[in-house]
């Protein structure tokens, strides 16, 4: 019984009769995600760490040995979250759903970027099927609910000049925290903190795979955003606002104008439209985080 209280389920006493479930845990194991995912392709392969450094670490690894397009890897915890350019990912046991995901698309290395914003689709759509309230996307990488941010996307990539080797696209979503530590409190926020009610991580990766396999699969017919554009540019909260473009060696502010067919974010700045490219700047709105 201790074993299983400490697995996270809820177990009463009832005297002279012996023990009651109240609450089944929420719990994350390969099994489950593999029998909920037995016709889709992705989740073929699933590997659920319990503490790891980090999912994308682990998923290069088993890329590196060969393993197969659609494999997924979880963990409870993660002790190195890495965010972009070396930034940290808070990723406590149990409450949220910290993944990846490994690809093998035949595109060139300079068609990658894309898949961050064909992913960030899929998770937008997985968690509105299951939860049922709208998400909107902050370009190019992060879901927000209520202008705050529930999702994060880092896709990492081993190429060589004209052939990628894989892609491995790590997600991050605050499932049911209630609480953030005070350095991100004012920007993050969790499914559960904006729904009053938790959420069952199995649902939540099993819907989020099988949108990313339809969306994924419509990418790779035309290597580009053509087909998925308006539904992205539907979703984009920045869409109409002005942005503050943050580059390596300057910023700028411009009014947003949508995406192109590869996913640049255009600006118009001084009535001339200019393309943005997701790998070189960070985008915030110009009162604060969106
Ligand atoms: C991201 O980076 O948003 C990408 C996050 C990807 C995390 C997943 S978890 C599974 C996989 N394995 C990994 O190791 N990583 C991936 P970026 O756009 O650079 O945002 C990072 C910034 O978001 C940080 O500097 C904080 O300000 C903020 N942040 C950190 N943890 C957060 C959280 N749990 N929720 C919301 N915001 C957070």
């Amino acid at each position: 019984m201790n074993q299983l209280r400490e697995e996270g389920y809820q177990i009463e006493s009832v005297p002279r009769r012996g023990y009651r479930l109240i609450e089944a845990a929420d719990v994350l194991t390969a099994a489950e995600c593999r029998s909920r995912l037995a016709h889709c392709w992705f989740g073929n392969t699933v590997e659920c760490f319990d503490e790891t450094d980090s999912t994308n670490i682990r998923a290069k690894h088993l890329a590196e040995r060969g393993a197969p397009e659609g494999t997924l890897v979880t963990a409870e915890s993660q002790t190195n979250g890495k965010g972009r350019r070396g930034r940290h990912w808070v990723s406590p046991p149990g409450e949220g759903l910290w993944f990846s995901l490994i690809l093998r698309p035949k595109i060139g290395p300079y068609d990658a970027s894309m898949l961050t914003l064909v992913a960030a689709l899929a998770v937008a759509a997985g968690i509105e099927d299951v939860c049922g309230f709208p998400v909107q996307i902050k370009w190019p990488n992060d879901i927000v609910v209520s202008g705050k941010k529930v999702v994060g996307i880092l896709t990492e990539l081993s190429a060589e000049a004209e052939e990628i080797h894989y892609v491995i696209v790590g997600i991050g979503i605050n499932v049911n925290i209630s609480e953030f530590p005070d350095e991100i409190s004012k920007t993050a926020t969790s499914l559960y903190l904006e729904s009053g009610r938790r959420w069952k991580r199995c649902d939540l990766i099993v819907a989020i795979m099988r949108r990313m396999e339809e969306y994924y699969g419509t990418y790779l017919k035309t290597s580009d955003l053509s087909v998925l554009r308006e539904e992205y540019t539907k979703r984009l909260v920045n869409l109409g606002r002005e942005v503050r473009v943050l580059g390596p060696s300057d910023e700028h502010v411009g009014m947003c104008e949508g995406i192109d067919n590869r996913g640049e974010l255009l600006v118009r700045r001084n009535g001339e439209l200019e393309t943005i490219m997701s790998g070189e700047v960070s985008v915030q709105g110009v009162y604060g985080y969106v």
